[in-house]
């Protein structure tokens, strides 16, 4: 049976002060089960988690990665830095990367390598936009949002990353997919590794962002390809967050 996971997605939020707070609630409060809790924080903070979370059950992880190892590429960070501090996760291709920084298929794929290379779990997110929806092209966007990271790793590798489907319409919106509706396309990224890898399918994390909150995270958790939530607004709130969490249970 696959564990739950549920990462928190800070975006562009905190201070050194705030982030204080939240993070000692979030590491006193968690109790492990099912569930594996981990928060992606702006690169600045990676060691205040670092120093807050450290001997703790949560895990910690950064928001994006360079696709590139080193050199001049001002202003990006690379994957072995994200290492040196600690970091299990880094997210790749979250819509706001997508649409606001121009990231192609083919960019977020090389980037979930760099991660891989440097022993770090990509999650690697998907989504549709409402008129991709509308256009009833969810499942041929978000199977090709896939298979450009599919085309660049290896079986081995393969086995090592996270998805997250995370519907464009459903980010900040306060919108969610019904759990049916999420488990549709969920079963078919699922289906979709699993032509190539049926261990690697298996044993895939995929979770559901957008707008996930402690009011519907029970219901949409309890479908059979949910294996967690990638949590925006609400997990900058320890209460909230440790709610979800405690929904995977
Ligand atoms: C959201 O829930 O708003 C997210 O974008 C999570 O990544």
């Amino acid at each position: 049976m696959r564990r739950k996971l549920v990462i928190g997605n800070w975006k562009m939020n905190g201070s050194l002060a705030a982030n204080s707070v939240l993070l000692r609630g979030i590491a006193e409060g968690h109790v492990e089960g099912n569930v594996d809790l981990a928060v992606c924080a702006p690169a600045p903070y990676l060691a205040q988690c670092q120093a807050a979370l450290t001997g703790s059950p949560v895990a910690w992880g950064a928001q994006d990665v360079s696709a590139y190892a080193a050199g001049a590429y001002t202003g990006e960070t690379a994957a072995s830095m994200l290492q040196e501090f600690g970091c299990r996760y880094v997210i790749v291709g979250h819509s706001e990367r997508r649409a606001y920084h121009h990231e192609s298929n083919e960019l977020v794929a090389q980037k979930a390598l760099a991660a891989l290379n440097a022993g770090l779990t990509p999650v690697v997110c998907v989504g549709e936009t409402l008129e991709e929806r509308e256009a009833g092209r969810t499942n041929v966007v978000v199977c090709a949002q896939l298979q450009a990271v599919l085309d660049v790793l290896e079986n081995p590798a393969l086995e090592k990353i996270v998805l997250a489907y995370e519907p464009v319409w459903a980010i900040g919106t306060g919108k969610t997919a019904t759990p049916a509706l999420a488990q549709e396309v969920h079963a078919a990224l699922r289906k979709q590794v699993a032509d190539r890898s049926a261990t690697a399918a298996a044993q895939l994390q995929i979770l559901y962002g957008g707008s996930m909150k402690p009011e519907n995270a029970k219901d949409l958790m309890a479908q059979q390809d949910i294996d967690g939530g990638l949590i925006g607004g609400a997990s900058l709130k320890a209460p909230d967050f440790l709610a979800i969490a405690k929904a995977g249970n």
